[in-house]
This record gives structure tokens, sequence and C-alpha cells, in this order.
């Protein structure tokens, strides 16, 4: 007989046998056992300020490395203060596993501490959510959790795990150990692909549009190579903002013009206004490759007239044959193309010259006119932006290939954990975080945590003393005299910073913002960059008529 093993021990062996080193955690009765086991293992638990931004840095993880991150949390209230944060990692498409503590199996029903109805709380948010019922298929549990987050379309999912579980001793012989082998994905045959690029040369104005899952540096390369050989610009929506993404800059017009819609992993839904008039042509067609048979199904309820073909597939996979197949077929004209990167790319020139109004404040366009000179220093530097109106300029303004946003959720103030995370998994190009002075109140406690684990990063604050996204919807739906319940103080946010330990700067002038990022970045600690802006509404790109 070898020896027993604390069903604790079993979750960290496992993860590690998943390739699992690091965990983002917050403490708690529930799961003290597992911090226990992975003491002896050599598990990193990098422990944060409130459980949401576990999940989000575990999201983050997910997103750069394409791994699973793995979160850990405690029962009850931990748990419900996760899940909120699953929506995020939900709507981007992010591998990633949520593992919390619950009440003991024996006291279920009993009014046990904390106890809670954890995996149908998670359900909605999540690919999967079950409680493990037995310790010794704990092993089995990891495996297939993570095995799910990382298949298809990727995602969040959730196991709960009962302190007695957790506690009980299993042989170690009776354990199901995960195996961590490649997921084999759906390919296009071959007549299906044939189909689509025929579908796709005979197009006039064809437009490949990407889910979020694509929206890392491997996805990112993988559409460049897909756009030159077909001729057809390819797009990833994964903002809230959809068309409008400022990211995008005037693809709403172009959106307006293409008789074929390639869906790439990308759900059919609000992001492109389920490719209706009238922001497209009514006698637009469609193709939807997508890995989920649900989803597929959806498509073909919503849009039958308009499918020209349907099929389950990987993106990635798709991708790949479609670039091949594509190229094999040869060269083709590429005024279109032309002509739609233009649009997607260009920025008005008027975007170099703007100032703001207001004395002692910034445009944004001054702010990122002057980060984009750091941005690109580095091909490897990470971009993050969250919030609402300053943070899409940054997004239109800063081309990057690393970029994380918050995502088609729409959900503000995952930015400071994200960054965090990305420098976990980048030693050192710069990592920065754009946000609003709203979106900062989130997870500002987090800098302590940055601080004690020395994850340097440099946080970019449009500081407008407003929740100004929602301003501008009052300004525009029931006046300017109807703006209230929105407004903030122009806090001192990087006082808040350097008293948790960090590097503060204070910025009111276009002309002291860049010795200010240098000295945040020289310091070599998180730092905050609290930039005194005019409130100004995200930009709107049009081509000219
Ligand atoms: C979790 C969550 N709560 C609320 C909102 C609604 N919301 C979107 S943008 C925004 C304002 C953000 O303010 P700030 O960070 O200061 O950025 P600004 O728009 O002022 O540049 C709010 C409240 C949201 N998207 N997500
Ligand atoms: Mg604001």
């Amino acid at each position: 007989m070898s020896d027993a093993l604390r069903g604790a021990d079993v979750v960290v062996r496992a993860l590690q046998r998943v390739g699992c080193w690091r965990v983002f955690t917050l403490s708690g009765n529930h799961i003290m056992s597992i911090f226990d086991a992975a003491l002896d293992a050599g598990i990193d638990l990098v422990h944060v300020r409130h459980e949401a931004a576990a999940v989000h840095m575990a999201d983050a993880h997910g997103r750069l490395t394409g791994e699973p991150g793995i979160a850990l949390v405690t029962g009850g209230p931990g748990h419900a203060n996760a899940v909120g944060a699953l929506y995020t990692a939900r709507a981007a498409e992010s591998p990633m596993v949520l593992l919390s503590g619950h009440a003991a199996t024996s006291e279920l029903g009993r009014g046990g501490f904390q106890e809670l109805r954890q995996a149908d709380m998670a359900a909605p948010v999540t690919k999967a959510s079950w409680t493990a019922t037995d310790a010794a298929s704990l092993g089995r549990d990891i495996g297939e959790a993570v095995r799910i987050a990382r298949s298809g379309r990727c995602g969040p999912v959730h196991v709960s795990l009962p302190s007695d579980l957790l506690d009980a001793r299993v042989d170690e012989d009776a354990v199901t150990w995960p195996t961590a082998g490649p997921i084999k994905q759906q390919a296009l045959g071959e007549a299906d692909l044939a189909e689509i690029l025929s579908l796709l040369a005979s197009a006039q104005h064809p437009i490949i549009i990407a889910g979020p899952q694509m929206s890392n540096v491997t996805g990112r390369a993988l559409l460049a190579d897909l756009e030159a050989a077909a001729a057809a610009p390819a797009i990833i929506l994964e903002s809230p903002r959809g068309l409008a993404d400022a990211t995008l800059g005037a693809l709403p017009d172009i959106a307006k013009r293409a008789d074929l819609v390639v869906l790439l992993g990308k759900a059919l839904d609000f992001t492109f206004k389920w490719a209706g008039a009238p922001d497209f042509d009514p006698a637009v067609r469609l193709i939807v490759l997508d890995p989920e048979p649900e989803l597929v199904a959806r498509a073909i309820r919503e849009k039958s007239d308009a499918l020209a073909f349907a099929a389950v597939a990987d993106p990635v996979l798709a991708a790949e044959q479609l670039t091949a197949g594509a190229k094999r077929a040869g060269p083709r004209n590429t005024a279109w193309l032309a002509e739609a990167r233009q649009a997607l790319d260009g920025r008005p020139a008027v975007w170099q010259d703007l100032v703001a109004n207001t004395p002692d404040r910034l445009h944004p366009a001054e702010v990122f006119r002057t980060l984009r000179r750091f941005v690109e220093r580095d091909p490897d530097t990470v971009l993050i932006c969250d919030g609402g109106e300053f943070a899409q300029w940054g997004q239109s303004m800063l081309p990057v290939r690393r970029r994380l946003i918050n995502g088609v959720a729409g959900a503000i103030g995952s930015s400071l954990s994200f960054a965090l995370a990305a420098r976990l998994v980048e030693p050192k190009a710069p990592v920065f975080a754009v946000l609003g002075d709203g979106t900062i109140g989130f997870h500002i406690s987090e800098f302590e945590t940055a601080v004690r684990r020395a994850l340097p990063f440099v946080a970019i604050l449009g500081n407008d003393g407003r929740w100004n996204a929602e301003s501008e919807i009052q300004r525009r739906s029931y006046g300017a005299n109807r703006m209230h319940g929105c407004e903030l103080l122009p806090a001192r946010y990087d006082r808040v910073v350097a008293a948790l330990g960090g590097h503060g700067e204070y910025v009111e002038r276009a002309a002291d913002l860049a010795a200010a990022i240098k000295r945040a970045l020289a310091s070599g600690k998180p730092a905050c960059v609290n930039v005194m802006i005019e409130s100004t509404a995200a930009p709107a790109l049009r081509l000219p008529l």
C-alpha cells in the first residue's frame, strides 16, 4: 500500500501534472489545506486583495499564455466575490479555472458555515461548473476542468472543493491523475474548405471577423496571413462597442459595403448587430465557422436566408487551412483590402494637434501621442485598456501586438489585476495599463499586491473626475442639464499608490507627461501616473463623405 495523501495534496499535484505552478488566490478557512499542500509542492501562491482580482489575473494569464490560469478562493462569500469576474473571462473566451473552497459535504443542507449553491451560482458564467464528490477523483476533476477550459471556444470552468474532501486521506494508488495531452480540435473537411474558398474568391467586398479568442500574438499573426492571402480585411471584434470599437477606425463604413462576412469563431451577436441592416447591406451573405455546435445552430436559426455556409470548426485550424488554400489559388485583386485597411487604420490628421481647452488639463489625444513613443520602443510591450471614454482614445491611438481589454463583457475594473498577471508572464518589456478614474477604484488595493510581489507596471490614469462614459450617455440621451450621479472627486490616486509602496506621479500639463512616464518606468515600482484630463467623449471615426 502506498502513502496516503490528503485531498488537498491531490489537488496541488494534479495542478502540477497539468503544467500549473502558479495560483492566484485569497486565503479562507475552506482552502487552508490547499495552501498547506502548496508549500510542499512548491506552487507559487500569488495572493491578492479581492477574489475578483484573483479571477482577473487567472483570466489575463490564460489570454496571454493560452494555458489556463488558476484562481483559488474560499467558499461562500469568497466564491460570490469571484463569480462576477468570471463574466469578463467568459465573454473574452479566456481559458481559466476557478477552484473554490466549499462547505463540508457532511454539513450540506444543515446550515453549514458559508454554505452556498456555488456550482449553480457559477454555472451561467462558465463553460462547466460542478462540485467535487470524492477525494480520490479530485485529480480527475482538475484535469477535466483544464481540458474543458482549453478546448473548443476557450472559457472559464469552475469546481467547488468541499473542505472535508480536501482533508480526507486517500491511498495514492486510488487517485485518478490527469494527463496533459493535446486537445483534438475540429478541422474543415476538404470539400468544405473548397466551398468556402470559392465563396471568398467570388465576393467583391469580403470581411473576416474573428472572435476574442484570436486576440493574442499568435491569433493576430494568423489573421494577418489570412488577410494577405485572401485579400480580405481580417479583424477581431472583442469590444462591447463592437463595430464602433475605436481600435477599428471607420469599420462601420466598411461593414456597410461588405457582401460576404466570414465569422471565424466569432459568435453571431450584438457586437455587429447580428449583421443586420442598416449596419450591413440587407443582401450580405454569411459564412459561419464556429467550434460550438450550439452557436452554429443559433446562426442557422437567426440568419437562415443570409447563410452561405456554416460548419463546426476550430477557428485557428480554419484560419491556417484558409490561408494555405488562398495562397494556392494565387494572387488576387487587393484594391478592396487596401481601401478597407485605410479605413481601419487611418486616423484623422487633426488628432496630431488636438489639445485641451481647459487650463491644467490634457486632452486624451495629448496623453496617447506621448505614450505612443514609449509603447513603440519594445515590440513585446503589453498594453491593457480599461474603463470608458479615455481608454477608447488609447485603444484607437496605440497600435500594439500584445493587448488586453476588458472585452465583450463590457465590465470595467480588471486592468490593474491584468497588469500584475501580465508582468508575471512578461519579465522585461513595459506593461502599461490605461484606465479611468472611476475604474481605478475597483481594485486600487492590488497595488499593494504588486509592491509586495515586486511586479512593476505603469498605470496611465485619465482623471476627469467623473464616470464619463455614462455622463456622455446622459448628455446625448437626456441633455446637458440632466447629467447627474456620475461626478467624482479629482482625487490624488497617485498618492494612494505611493502610500501603498508604489510610485506616484501627478500631471496637469502635456509638457510634463513624458518625464513623468520616464520616472515611473525608472522607479522599477508599480506606478500610477495620475493625468488630469478634460472630459472628452470617445472618438467616433467615419470616412469623409
Ligand atoms: C462593472 C461595470 N460597472 C459599470 C459599468 C458602466 N460603465 C462603463 S464605462 C463607465 C465609466 C468609467 O469611468 P472612468 O473609468 O472614469 O472612465 P471615463 O469614461 O471617465 O474615461 C461605467 C460606470 C461597466 N461597464 N462595468
Ligand atoms: Mg473618468
